[in-house]
């Protein structure tokens, strides 16, 4: 079985997401039901492991936080549109709490994953997109933003195939400790 930790998002947000899914020809959309921000890929894990990864998991210590999304994106690979995501306003304790689950499923035997950490949703993952509409897309969603919401926890998630789309199955939620008084409370200002 596939798993991944990630955060969920309200309902709100998630609606305000579904706005951003039209406007690319060919391209199947992710559904509402389904938009989360990895935190980390954890890929097929057996049962004795995954005990392992729950505990880990379950020992993090790190407090909530409130989150933005904002803005469009993607992820190409050479010429290759992967995915087109929206994207999370720069929050130090994302990134503490990232580093956090990092080192947990490590420390529970995974395979350290060496890529940067990009948060985002993703939307679609287009296939080849024409780049003329894939940039009117981006251009046009520059300006997105979610209204803020508050991260409480996060959540591990089995992956199985479905017949249209992959469906995520909430194994586990772990709670965040309360949230701390900076953050983004005061962007903008
Ligand atoms: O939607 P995002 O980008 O957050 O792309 C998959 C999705 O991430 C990613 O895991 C999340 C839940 O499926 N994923 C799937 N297979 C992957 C792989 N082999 C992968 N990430 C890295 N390597």
């Amino acid at each position: 079985m596939r798993y991944f930790v990630a955060l969920t998002l309200p309902d709100p947000v998630r609606w305000q997401l579904r706005l951003l899914c039209g406007g690319l020809p060919g391209a199947r959309w992710v559904p509402p039901e389904n938009f989360h921000i990895t935190l980390r890929f954890l890929g097929d894990v057996d049962g004795r492991d995954m005990d392992y990864v729950d505990a880990a998991l379950a020992s993090i210590r790190a407090p909530g936080f409130q989150l933005r999304l904002a803005g469009v994106g993607h992820f190409a690979s050479g010429n290759r549109v992967k995915a087109v995501w929206a994207g999370v306003d720069k929050e130090p304790a994302l990134t503490h709490l990232q580093n956090k689950v990092e080192s947990a499923v490590v420390r529970a035997g995974l395979t350290p994953d060496g890529q940067k950490y990009t948060p985002h949703v993703t939307l679609t993952w287009p296939k080849d997109p024409p780049i003329d509409k894939l940039q009117h897309y981006l251009a046009g969603h520059n300006l997105f933003r979610s209204e803020p919401f508050e991260v409480t926890h996060f959540t591990l998630f089995s992956s199985h195939a479905g017949s249209e789309n992959s469906v995520y199955h909430a194994e586990r939620s772990y709670a965040l400790t309360a949230r701390a008084t900076t953050s983004v409370q005061n962007a903008g200002r």
